[in-house]
């Protein structure tokens, strides 16, 4: 049977990183405001409680699905305004407190868990330069075929609902998505990493169901998300 989740719509996420500054001039407010179909809260280092509830405060008020995606139990947030918990479990990991370790702390720390609204994403790190590899101690070392057999595992052994390849920081290698997409089925594909432009976004959403824009926000500002989802929704 299959199951329809919300991101079955979507074609862009935006991922807000609570420990990095927006340009200038530029406010959540306006980020909402680019028709990405949701906002993910995350990110892998420096991030606290207090940054986190002050996006979130901040994204509220604008009429988009805020989802709060916790690098570590300490910084999850109970709030009304967040439609849920995207939880990632790397499983490509070296270390398995990040496949299941920080998981099983925050379900033992936490007696009234939201089973409800969370989700976990099948990350796959690919970039062994970004903070998420090394915090991991990921194996990158991957090809085409491992990315699929990942992604087939994640999807039919561990019923994952998203698989979530990982560039962070860099355009991924097109034949991996690739690869990817066509061994995941019922899974959503998120592709994150280096999306910078409109052609950087439709060529990653040729194949993933949704592309993911994290450092452009902080980096470029409103103009040039806006041109990654109509690159994502063109696609
Ligand atoms: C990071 O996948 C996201 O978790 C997006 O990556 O910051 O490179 O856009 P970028």
């Amino acid at each position: 049977m299959t199951t329809t989740t919300p991101w079955d719509d979507w074609d862009h996420i935006l991922k807000i990183d609570p420990d990095k500054d927006l340009p200038e001039g530029v406010t959540y407010g306006d980020l909402c405001a680019t028709g990405t179909d949701a906002i993910e809260i995350g990110g892998t280092m420096g991030v606290t409680e207090e940054k986190m509830a002050a996006v979130i405060e901040a994204c509220a008020e604008h009429d988009v699905p805020l989802y709060q995606e916790p690098s570590s139990p300490e910084v999850v947030l109970e709030d009304d305004a967040l439609e849920g918990y995207l939880i990632p479990t790397v499983f490509n990991a070296g270390s398995p407190f990040w496949i299941t370790g920080a998981h099983k702390e925050w379900v033992r720390i936490d007696d009234d868990y939201d089973w409800d609204r969370t989700t976990t994403e099948a990350y796959i790190v690919m970039n062994p330069e970004a903070d998420v590899a090394t915090y991991t101690e990921a194996d990158c070392d991957l090809d085409a075929d491992d990315v699929a057999a990942y992604a087939t595992v994640a999807e039919r052994m561990f019923g994952q609902e998203i698989v979530y390849l990982e560039y962070s920081g860099t355009l991924g290698d097109e034949g991996i998505v690739r690869a990817a997409a066509e061994a995941t089925d019922d899974a959503t594909l998120f592709y994150g990493g280096g999306i910078h432009d409109y052609d950087s976004a439709y060529s990653m959403a040729q194949y993933a169901d949704v592309v993911v824009v994290g450092d452009l926000a902080h980096d470029e500002g409103v103009e040039a998300v806006r041109a990654t989802v109509e690159g994502a929704s063109d696609a």
